[in-house]
């Protein structure tokens, strides 16, 4: 099925979706076998590969290495065209609306063209929201933008909305990898209360709690990445945990 429709049927079915994000800068390929065997023993549905910083052509060997030891949806997050292969299944096709940064509103997507109009990827607009989860984060260094204070709500909103009307089909609230606070669980009641597309939801969520909070609050697919690399037995938790809203 379509990685699209899978996350639209958990919308619709209230019970959200658990990615986890693997960086290639991260994992090497040696350790792919053992960390997707974790993988595979816990509810985790979509497998998200990507980064701000990654080299390139170290994503497609570690694209090719993960689908060896999964039939999940493998959906490139690129931090830039330079990660793109059509190993994948998918690609989460990224604007980032809260900055104002050409490169990476237009630019890029322009850039990606010439590789994606000969690939089989399934590609799904995504508009993509900073918020300011505490810490200086690579992708805020990348991009040269500035997220959006988690206070700022009806900014948000309305950046969550317009990216809707321009014809986004998912909406990414991001507190950035790695983030000392993940986004508050009214920040996303509100957007998902304001949208008709589905809500992901990821950066900072490294606690049973902060995991069910965000499960709670609506999100309709929750990516994590940080807490799996820094402590493996965070799989436990998700092992444990009923994922309905
Ligand atoms: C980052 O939202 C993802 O782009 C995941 O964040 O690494 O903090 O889990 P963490």
């Amino acid at each position: 099925m379509s990685y699209y429709h899978t996350i639209v049927n958990a919308k619709a079915s209230g019970a959200p979706l658990i990615a986890v994000l693997i960086d290639p800068d991260k994992l090497t390929l040696a350790e792919v076998p053992a960390f997707m065997n974790k993988v595979s023993q816990t509810a985790i549905a979509v497998i998200l590969v990507g980064g701000s910083t990654v080299a390139a052509g170290i994503t497609e060997p570690l694209v090719a290495a993960i689908k060896q030891h999964t039939t999940k949806p493998v959906v490139l997050f690129p931090g830039d065209v330079g990660q793109l292969t059509n190993k994948a299944d998918g690609l989460l096709f990224l604007m980032l609306l809260s900055g104002r940064n050409p490169e990476y509103l237009i630019d890029q997507q322009v850039a990606s063209v010439p590789f994606l109009r000969e690939a089989s990827l399934e590609v799904v607009s995504t508009g993509y929201i900073l918020l300011d989860g505490g810490k200086e984060t690579a992708t805020m260094q990348v991009t040269h933008t500035t997220p959006i204070p988690f206070t700022e709500i009806n900014r948000i909103k309305d950046t969550a909305k317009a990216g809707e009307f321009m014809g986004n089909k998912l909406m990414y609230l991001e507190a950035g990898s790695g983030a000392l606070h993940p986004v508050p669980v009214e920040v996303i009641r509100e957007v998902k209360q304001d949208l008709t597309i589905p809500i992901i939801v990821g950066g900072g969520i490294r606690t049973e709690k902060a995991l069910l909070d965000t499960i709670k609050s609506g999100a309709d697919m929750i990516v994590i990445g940080t807490a799996f690399e820094e402590d493996e037995t965070f799989f436990e938790v998700l092992q444990n945990i009923t994922i309905a809203k």
